[in-house]
C-alpha cells in the first residue's frame, strides 16, 4: 500500500485528517480514460519526428543521487546525465584528477535547486548552478559542455537548502542554510540553540572567466531553518526573500514543536546595503571568512509574518509581489513588495523579533487565495498571462490562478502528490506560457512495476490555453525537487574542445607523446585516437607502460581526435579505475600502482570500428 509512503512523507500529526484528504483527492480525481482521438492529438503534441529537435531543455535536479537530469521538452526524453556531486564511471567523473579532488572525498550529494545563470532576470544559458543540502556545496554546471566545472563547500552552512537561486543579473548565487547550527560546526549543547546556533546565508559570486566560485560574505541570522527562498526582480531586485519555519527554535520532534506557531515568517533582506556595508569593511571576520549580521544594517532586514510553516516563496516575474505557499495552510498569500516598501519608509513596524522589524501583515498582505479542497501548496511557477501555477502535495493537483485578482481559473489534477513544478522560463521576468511540469513524489500505480519503490513520476501538462491540458506521465529517476525548462536557443553547446598547444599535459601529436620517470612518479603523455592509445610513439611497444609496485603513475591522455561525438574511454583492469576523454580534452588520472601483475588496459566507450582493438597494459613489477 502507498499509505505509509504518504504519510510518513508529510508527517504525523495531520495523519488522520491526511488519510482522509489523500482518499478525497484520489477519488476525486478525473476519469483519465480518454478517447482515442483525445490520445492523438495529445500524442502529436509531444511527438518530435526524427531530424527534428525538442524546443526546450529541462534541467531537472536528481536530489540525493546527486546529479542533474535533462529532458527534451515536449517529448519528456532524457537525454543526458550530468553528475554534480557523485562519481560517475559513465562519464569518468570523479576518477579522472581535476574531477576527483572537486569532490573532495564525497561520494554523494542533495541537490534540489538549480538555477541557471541570468542577465537581466532573463535566463542566459550559460551556467546552471546546483546546491548540495548534505555536505554545503555549490557547483556549476558549464552549459557549453554540460560538464560540472567548479565545486566549493562552504564554511558555517548546516545544509544549503533553500538555494540555489541567482539575483537578477547573477551578482550572486544565494544560499541560505536549513539547519541551525553553531558557526564553525563547533561543539555546542544544545541547550543553547537560542544564543549559539546560527542560520548563515552565504552570498556567492561566480566568476564566469575563470568558471570559479568565491564566498563573498555570509549573513548572520537567527536560528531559524530558512525554507525555499527566492531573489526579487526589477523593482525588487536588491532584495531577496526567504521563508522561515521553526521559529519556535524546538530543537526535538520538528514535526510537532516546529508547527506550534500561528505564523512563522518571511524574512525581507537587501543584498544591496549589505554588500555596501562589506565593500566598506564592516563585516566580522572568522576564519578568514565575512560576516555580517544585517540587524547591524539600517534597513537591510525586515520580516513579514506568514500562515505556518511555509516551504517557499516566489517572486511575481514583474518582480511586484512574493507569493508564499503553506505546507499545513492550505493557502496561498500574496505579498507586495510597494507596500512592504512604503511600511518600511514609514517606519510602520508592529514589533521586533530578535532584533528584525516586522512588517504588518495586514499592511502588506495583497490577497489570500484559498481554493476550496486544495491542500499542501508548495511552490508557485508563472506564465505569460499574468496567471500563477501552485503544486498541491496533498489534493495532487495544480491550481491555476490569476494573480492580480486572485480568482482560480483551473485545476487539473496529477499523480501523484507534486512538490515542484517548472514551468517554461517559469523563473525569469518573461515565462513562456508554454508548458508546465509536475515533478511528482509518487507514481504509484502509473508504469510496470519495479517492486516496493516505484520510480518518481513528472507529469507533462499543455498550458497555453485558458484550460489546462494533461498530455502524458513519464517515470523519472530520484529524486526531482526542482527543475527549470529553458529554449534551446538559449543553450548554445561547443563541438569540441579547442585545441590548446598551452594547455597544461596535453599532447597533440603522436611523435610528442613520453613516459617520463621522476623517482617513483611515472608520468604518461599520451594520446587516444581511433583506434588505440600512443603511450610512448618511439617505444616498442607504443601501447605498454612499465611501472614498479608501489610507484605512484599519471597517465595524462588527450584525444586528439577533434570530431564531434568521438569520445574515447580509459579503464584499466582491477585497478577499480576508469575515465572518460572527450574530443580535445586533456585528462589525467592519478593513482599508486600498488598491486603487482598484468593489467590491460581498454578504451570503454564504443568509438570506432576497431573499439574492440583499442587497448594497451599496464605492468606492474612486483617490488623486491
Ligand atoms: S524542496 Cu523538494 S518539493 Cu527541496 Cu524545493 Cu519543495
Ligand atoms: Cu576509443 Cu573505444
Amino acid at each position: 500500500m502507498n499509505w505509509n509512503r504518504i504519510l510518513s512523507g508529510v508527517g504525523g500529526i495531520l495523519a488522520g485528517l491526511l488519510v482522509a484528504f489523500i482518499f478525497f483527492a484520489d477519488v476525486g480525481q478525473e476519469d483519465t480514460t480518454a478517447s482515442s482521438s483525445d490520445n492523438q492529438s495529445k500524442a502529436e503534441k509531444v511527438y518530435v519526428p526524427y531530424g527534428e529537435l525538442d524546443e526546450y531543455y529541462m534541467f531537472a535536479s536528481g536530489g540525493h543521487s546527486g546529479q542533474l537530469f535533462v529532458y527534451g521538452i515536449p517529448s519528456m526524453r532524457e537525454i543526458r546525465t550530468v553528475p554534480i556531486f557523485t562519481p560517475d564511471p559513465a562519464t569518468g567523473y570523479g576518477y579522472d584528477k581535476e574531477t576527483k579532488e572537486m569532490l573532495g572525498g564525497y561520494t554523494w550529494g542533495d541537490f534540489h535547486h538549480p538555477a541557471i545563470s541570468e542577465t537581466e532576470g532573463d535566463y542566459d544559458g550559460e551556467f546552471l548552478f546546483a546546491n548540495d543540502v548534505a555536505n554545503n556545496r555549490i557547483a556549476a554546471v558549464d552549459l557549453s559542455t554540460f560538464h560540472t566545472v567548479d565545486i566549493m563547500e562552504m564554511p558555517n552552512m548546516g545544509g544549503p537548502h533553500a538555494g540555489t537561486f541567482v539575483t537578477q543579473n547573477t551578482e550572486y548565487i544565494v544560499m541560505p542554510t536549513r539547519f541551525a547550527r553553531p558557526l564553525g560546526g563547533e561543539y555546542e549543547e544544545l541547550d543553547n540553540y537560542e544564543e549559539e546556533y546560527k542560520g548563515v546565508v552565504s552570498m556567492v559570486t561566480f566568476d564566469r572567466d575563470a568558471k570559479e566560485f568565491d564566498l563573498a560574505y555570509q549573513i548572520v541570522l537567527p536560528p531559524w531553518s530558512y525554507d525555499l527562498s527566492d531573489a526579487g526582480k526589477k523593482m525588487s531586485g536588491d532584495w531577496i526573500v526567504m521563508t522561515t519555519y521553526n521559529t519556535e527554535f524546538a530543537t526535538t520532534n520538528l514535526e510537532i514543536n516546529a508547527s506550534q506557531n500561528d505564523r512563522d515568517y518571511i524574512v525581507l533582506v537587501n543584498w544591496k546595503k549589505l554588500e555596501e556595508e562589506v565593500e566598506n569593511g564592516n563585516y566580522n571576520e572568522l576564519n578568514g571568512e565575512k560576516l555580517i549580521d544585517p540587524r547591524d544594517v539600517e534597513g537591510a532586514i525586515f520580516a513579514v509574518p506568514v500562515a505556518k510553516s511555509p516551504h517557499g516563496v516566489d517572486v511575481t516575474p514583474d518582480g511586484t509581489r512574493f507569493i508564499a505557499s503553506g505546507k499545513l495552510a492550505p493557502l496561498m498569500t500574496v505579498f507586495s513588495f510597494e507596500k512592504a516598501f512604503e511600511v518600511i519608509e514609514n517606519g510602520n513596524f508592529v514589533d521586533e523579533k530578535f532584533g528584525i522589524p516586522i512588517l504588518p501583515y495586514e499592511e502588506v498582505m495583497e490577497k489570500e487565495v484559498d481554493p476550496p479542497g486544495a491542500l499542501g501548496p508548495l511552490h508557485t511557477q508563472f506564465d505569460d498571462k499574468g496567471n500563477a501555477y501552485n503544486t498541491m502535495f496533498i489534493s495532487s493537483e495544480i491550481v491555476k490562478w490569476n494573480i492580480e485578482t486572485g480568482e482560480v481559473i483551473d485545476r487539473i489534477p496529477t499523480y501523484y502528490s507534486p512538490g515542484h513544478s517548472a514551468a517554461a522560463e517559469g523563473d525569469t521576468v518573461n515565462p513562456d506560457g508554454k508548458w508546465i511540469v509536475a515533478l511528482n513524489k509518487l507514481s504509484k500505480d502509473n508504469f510496470l512495476s519495479v517492486g516496493p519503490s516505484h520510480p518518481e513520476s513528472a507529469d507533462l501538462i499543455d498550458i497555453s490555453g485558458e484550460k489546462m491540458e494533461h498530455i502524458m506521465a513519464v517515470p523519472t529517476d530520484p529524486e526531482p525537487h526542482y527543475a527549470q525548462i529553458i529554449h534551446r536557443d538559449k543553450i548554445n553547446t561547443i563541438e569540441i574542445y579547442e585545441k590548446d598547444e598551452s594547455k597544461e599535459n596535453a599532447v597533440w601529436n603522436q611523435e610528442d607523446t613520453r613516459i617520463v620517470r621522476d623517482g617513483d612518479e611515472v608520468h604518461v603523455y599520451g594520446v587516444a585516437m581511433r583506434s588505440k592509445f600512443i603511450f610512448d610513439a618511439e617505444a616498442e611497444r607504443p601501447d605498454a607502460v612499465m611501472v614498479k609496485e608501489g610507484d605512484r603513475v599519471f597517465f595524462h591522455i588527450t584525444n586528439i581526435d577533434l570530431d564531434e561525438d568521438i569520445t574515447h574511454g580509459f579503464g584499466i583492469l582491477e585497478y577499480d579505475l576508469n575515465f572518460e576523454i572527450q574530443p580535445g580534452q586533456t585528462s589525467t588520472l592519478e593513482f599508486v600502482a600498488d598491486k603487482a601483475g598484468t593489467f590491460p588496459i581498454y578504451c570503454t566507450n564504443f568509438c570506432s570500428a576497431l573499439h574492440q582493438e583499442m587497448s594497451g597494459y599496464l605492468l606492474v613489477e612486483p617490488a623486491e
